[in-house]
């Protein structure tokens, strides 16, 4: 990485879309015909294309595994926008999020995640729409005490509301993002994933609303943050459920495309291209 390349890190609690969002963006960067594309001399790369092959055959990619501080274990992907926008490499593989979890539980990140996100000005931020680990209620009782330190005690840990973590997450990213003197702006694209599980009404409302109804302390911070430039996207990586909609599979196995599948909300408008979360990072 040079000096004036930014990179792009993916952040987010376990089991939030993280490598599926990768496969499916890296299947569009390899096709070359989004906002965003890709140079494609980084050579096959095992991780996202073993990934792509689990969606080509109708499934979800599985949870990461790989150890977060194997270093050797990072690349980077060139990305490119427009004429003039911003150039960027994005960091992979994804962490896993019980990194990321154990990050907010244990008040701090490690050294080697720290001095990654001092390195880097942007990030994709994910959450999930109704993930089943999504803990919603937010009992002040318990929050009050966690916002200002969060409690090794499991019992209290497993009542945690994720926006809660979610909030700390966001904490980590303004006050490391982009401090070893970055010159590219500091930006936050949060990823809603799932948008598809979404009933018609919310995804009609956009992202922004979703984040507001579901999450309102998240929201509230994310709305608050002087520090970072933020903006929210809904993303279906398939445009439907691949593991709980046995008809959507069964259509997508027989007609679907994986290039011509999955949108984007930003706003409230839908778009076909999933490359759109990271067009508006690299924007000038
Ligand atoms: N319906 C639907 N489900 C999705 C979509 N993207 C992700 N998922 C679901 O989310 C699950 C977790 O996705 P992963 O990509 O493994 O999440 P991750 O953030 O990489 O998880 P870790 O590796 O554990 O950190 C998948 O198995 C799917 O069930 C989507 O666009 N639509
Ligand atoms: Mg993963």
């Amino acid at each position: 990485m040079t000096a004036s390349t930014a990179s792009i890190l993916l952040v987010g609690l376990p089991e939030t879309g993280k490598t599926n969002y990768l496969a499916r963006l890296w299947a569009s960067l390899r096709e070359g015909k989004s906002a965003v594309t890709s140079t494609p001399d980084t050579g096959v790369i095992k991780y996202v294309e073993d990934a792509v092959a689990h969606l080509l055959e109708g499934a979800f990619a599985g949870r990461t595994t790989l150890d977060s501080e194997d270093q050797s274990a990072t690349f980077r992907i060139p990305v490119r926008a427009s004429e003039g926008a911003i150039a960027a490499e994005l960091v992979v593989p994804d962490v896993n999020g019980e990194m990321w979890r154990d990050a907010v539980e244990d008040s701090e990140i490690s050294q080697r995640w720290h001095d990654e996100l001092c390195r880097t000005s942007m990030a994709l931020l994910f959450v999930r729409a109704r993930s089943p680990l999504n803990h919603m209620p937010l009992d002040w009782v318990v929050s009050d005490g966690i916002l200002t330190k969060i409690t090794p005690n499991a019992e209290v840990q497993s009542r945690i509301p994720t926006q809660v973590y979610l909030c700390q997450l966001l904490r980590f990213l303004e006050t490391t993002l982009g401090q070893s003197g970055v010159k590219t702006p500091r930006r936050v694209a949060v990823v809603v994933t799932a948008w598809d599980r979404l009933d018609a009404q919310q995804r009609a409302q956009g992202p922004w609303r979703y984040l507001e109804s579901e999450f309102p302390l998240f929201f509230g911070a994310l709305q608050n943050s002087e520090e970072l430039d933020i903006d929210a996207f809904g993303v279906s990586i398939v445009g439907g459920d691949l593991t709980d909609d046995p008809g959507f599979k069964a259509d997508f196995l027989a007609n679907g495309d994986v290039h011509a599948s999955g949108y984007v909300v930003h706003g409230t408008e839908e778009q076909a291209d999933v490359t759109i979360p990271i067009a508006w990072l690299l924007r000038k």
